[in-house]
């Protein structure tokens, strides 16, 4: 059976989560702890310590880089279900880099703004909520959480449809 090795909330996961159930194919969560990847370093033979990653029996799959789609790729091939018709490769080769870094970094962001909640919900230990703070301080700046929720709205339609 298909691993999928994540973060429960996080952007990069979520699509190859969807990916999963959207294909019917039987698959198994794995929730890292985002302070503790040795398995994910285990699994990859110390080149990778992202997270999605995949075990598909004794086979790793892993990002290559910033901008690849490894993981995707590989289910949408196992799994055949089409999802980068080869009509359409060029448009979403330019658009592809834009999803990852602007799209999937703020919704990250947004995601983060509920990480206490997010930790309890994955029945993750509470201990580690101050280390992801630290961490996302470290990489954003102090305060950056608190901020990101004062600005959460910021940009969203005054009269949402739907
Ligand atoms: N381009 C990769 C990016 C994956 C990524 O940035 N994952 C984050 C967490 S969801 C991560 O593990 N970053 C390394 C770190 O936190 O040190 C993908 O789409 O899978």
């Amino acid at each position: 059976m298909i691993e999928l090795f994540q973060f429960p909330w996080s952007p990069f996961c979520l699509p190859q989560q969807r990916i999963l159930e959207f294909s019917g194919a039987p698959f198994k969560l794995i929730n890292v702890l985002p302070q503790e990847r040795s398995i994910v370093w285990k699994l990859t033979k110390q080149q990778y310590y992202g997270v999605p990653i995949l075990r598909d029996g004794k086979k790793n799959i892993f990002e290559a880089g910033d901008d690849s789609q490894v993981v995707a790729k590989y289910l949408d091939a196992k799994l055949k279900l089409n999802l980068f018709p080869i009509e359409l490769e060029g448009v979403q080769t330019i658009l592809w880099r834009h999803i990852e870094n602007e799209v999937e970094g703020a919704t990250f962001r947004l995601n983060d703004i509920y990480y206490q909640e997010n930790y309890r919900r994955a029945k993750m230990p509470a201990a580690d909520e101050l280390q992801y703070l630290r961490f996302k301080e470290r990489k954003f700046g102090r305060g950056c959480v608190d901020q990101w929720r004062a600005q959460k709205t910021n940009g969203a339609r005054k009269n949402p449809i739907g």
